[in-house]
């Protein structure tokens, strides 16, 4: 009988981690509504960024909503590194900015102070420090800190399978 209660004990136990692995995200992500979360510690181009986030199975954050950029706001303040890099980008036709994961144009915008204002020269999309990390349009090439955005069911399976 004590045998039978041990297993009982263990398969709970077992249980309880893997639904807490299906519910979470990985270890240094964070979760807000069904998205994980990576601020990166480091700086890279925001071509580069797009890369490690997409070998991390996620994609630089599409930032689409006043809820989701609060959050993400407050993130940057409690890091404050001068700008995380996001997914928008107006590459391709000056002024008109999209997501690139989705190629849907920007609906919701939170520039800084008088963003745009870089032209031609400033096509990538940063949470930037000197506007309460309100949007910059800033130069691609330009080293920044990152968000990385993933769903959280998906990196759920990531862990579980991983
Ligand atoms: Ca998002
Ligand atoms: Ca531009």
């Amino acid at each position: 009988m004590k045998t039978v209660r041990k297993i009982v004990v263990l398969w709970l136990l077992c249980f309880t981690i893997q639904i807490q692995l299906i519910q979470g995200c990985r270890s240094g992500w964070i979760q807000h509504g069904d998205s994980c979360y990576l601020l990166s510690k480091d700086a890279e181009s925001w071509g580069d960024a797009s890369i490690i986030c997409i070998t991390l199975l996620s994609r630089l954050a599409a930032v689409e909503s006043a809820d989701e950029n609060n959050f993400l706001k407050a993130e940057a303040q409690r890091l404050h590194a001068q700008g995380y890099w996001i997914d928008g980008t107006d590459v391709e036709v000056e002024n008109v900015w999209r997501w690139t994961a989705s190629g849907d144009k920007i609906s919701y915008l939170n520039w800084g102070g008088q963003e745009p204002n870089a032209g031609e020269s400033g096509n990538c999309l940063a949470l930037w420090r000197d506007f309460g990390y309100q949007w910059a349009d800033e130069s691609c090439h330009a080293a920044r800190n990152f968000i990385c955005e993933m769903r959280a069911d998906v990196d759920a399976n990531y862990q579980v399978v991983g």
